[in-house]
């Protein structure tokens, strides 16, 4: 099964809308195989973001997401990486579609609630940079499949 690493944003926690968000992302059947509360370092928010690195956005980025803590966390399905980021919506909220959580939940780019990897390389990396092994459960979930028909490894 694929994994990705999500991220409950400081917009989202300061609006009270990790619930909601946690809810949209579980209720379609992706499996939470790892979930922490924490509030970002310079330093990780540098790395995890790196890609943007001398853009013009990147010091607002760096703000925003250090500026308050944040729920991590792992989501597995097949196409996991894929199926979050549909749920999520377009980075442009006025983009993102109704009935995704940026274009349902908010406005502006620099405050769009979520993150999740966008490819499977960038999610085995981002993943290693929030969680230890240990801290990622691998056991069997019962209603699995009757949300996947085949259980591929
Ligand atoms: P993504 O979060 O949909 O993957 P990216 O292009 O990887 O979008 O950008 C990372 C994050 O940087 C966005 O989610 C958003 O918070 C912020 N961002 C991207 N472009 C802009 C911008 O033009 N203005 C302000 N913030 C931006
Ligand atoms: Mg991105």
């Amino acid at each position: 099964m694929e994994r990705t690493l999500v991220l409950i944003k400081p917009d989202a926690m300061q609006r009270g809308l990790a619930g909601e968000i946690i809810l949209r992302w579980e209720r379609r059947g992706l499996k939470i195989v790892a979930m922490k509360m924490i509030h970002m370092s310079q330093a990780l928010a540098e790395e995890h973001y790196s890609v943007h690195r001398g853009k013009t956005f990147f010091p607002g980025l760096i703000g925003y997401i250090t500026s308050y803590p944040i729920i991590a966390a792992v989501l597995e399905g097949h196409r996991a990486v894929e199926a979050v980021r549909q749920t999520m919506g377009a980075t442009d909220p006025l983009n993102a579609v109704p009935g995704s959580i940026r274009g349902d939940l908010s406005l502006d780019i620099g405050r769009n609630l979520v993150h999740g990897s966008d490819s499977a390389e960038t999610a085995a990396r981002e993943i290693s940079l929030f969680f230890s092994p240990q801290e990622i459960f691998s056991a069997p979930r019962d209603i699995d499949p009757w949300v996947f028909e085949e259980q591929k490894g």
